[in-house]
């Protein structure tokens, strides 16, 4: 049975062998992105049923996604391949913990999953779920993904719950401007939505904490505002919750929130309580702060849970 279904494009990625300038790297390791395919390869580790669903190229490194993607137990038997497009790359830089000298370099305009529309990718993967997961990336990378992600976004009846995690990457739009408003809208659609307080001032110009963001986004039945190290707000109904992050040493930030989305959305699968979800979540971000790919070891459920359980001062 299949829990969740993650729609989106993955990438080969290309971590440096040592910090500096994406100039100066003198070599790259390979491994694997994508924020939608991590949230399914978390989730496979955790122990659900999670299906990823998108276009790669017909060539090695579509390949290599496939084959890796799949090692993690996530089902990849609805990834198309795509003779004439190739499959998207990007690099990073180590110095990501630093804002200010952030490098990412993506190789992926007209890549296979660009080709990703109402028409090219089928109803019955993405609806055979009981989470349909998407990611505000997918609308920034054609007019087609756009397309098919309004027409997930407005779906009604016979729709698994949708989850969103908007995933702001201002890089990834022609212009900044552009991404804010298509973003807003399908969160609007969505049953469930992560969002980072720094992405909902950068995309909405929403400042003064979840609060303000949950009064620009009153629709979701969840909305969970992530605040980084402060930890997270979920608003469910009338109420709110909040949670501190545990302290880690971080190695590097990718990643974390597509841990935190699978750790909440497992915990939510289970049927826990809204507060213990947002604890799961923290868990499993705190378990990809501290590698230097995107994708680490899930806790143990049984730890995990020992964990969340722990009183409010454990926690504070
Ligand atoms: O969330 C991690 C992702 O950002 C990373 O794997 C690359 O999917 C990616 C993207 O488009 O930025």
């Amino acid at each position: 049975v299949c829990d969740v279904v993650c729609l989106g494009e993955s990438m080969v990625t290309f971590l440096p062998s040592r910090p500096g300038r994406l100039a100066d790297v003198p070599s790259f390791g390979r491994t694997i992105g994508g924020a939608e395919s991590n949230v399914a390869c978390a989730l496979a580790l955790a122990g659900h049923g999670a299906k990823w669903v998108s276009r790669v190229g017909a060539d090695g490194f579509g390949t290599h996604l496939i084959e890796a993607i799949g090692a993690y137990g996530v089902d990849v038997t609805d990834v198309v391949r795509d003779p004439e497009r190739p499959t998207g790359v990007y690099f990073r830089t180590a110095d990501d913990r630093d804002d200010a000298t952030h490098e990412v370099a993506y190789y992926r305009a007209g890549s296979a999953a660009s080709a990703m529309s109402p028409d090219t990718v089928a109803r019955s993967a993405l609806f055979g779920g009981r989470v349909l997961h998407l990611s505000g990336i997918t609308a920034a990378l054609s007019a087609d993904c756009l397309a098919l992600m309004r027409e997930l976004c407005a779906a009604g009846e016979g729709r698994p719950l949708l989850s969103f995690d908007v995933n702001h990457r201002p890089g990834l739009w022609s212009s900044p401007a552009d991404g804010g408003p298509v973003l807003l809208e399908l969160a609007r659609g969505a049953d469930i939505v992560f969002v980072g307080e720094d992405e909902a001032a950068a995309a909405w110009g929403v400042r003064g904490g979840p609060r303000a963001v949950r009064e620009a986004l009153p629709e979701p039945d969840l909305l969970v505002v992530k605040r980084g190290a402060a930890g997270a707000t979920v608003f469910a109904g009338g109420e709110a919750h909040s949670v501190p992050a545990p302290t880690v040493e971080v190695v590097a930030p990718v990643g974390a929130g597509d841990a935190f989305a699978a750790g909440f959305l497992s915990a939510t699968l289970r049927g826990l309580d809204v507060p213990l979800r947002l604890r799961h979540g923290h868990l499993t971000a705190a378990a990809a702060l501290t590698v230097p790919g995107d994708v680490a070891e899930v806790p143990a459920r049984e730890l995990a849970d020992t964990l969340a359980a722990l009183d409010a001062d454990a926690w504070e």
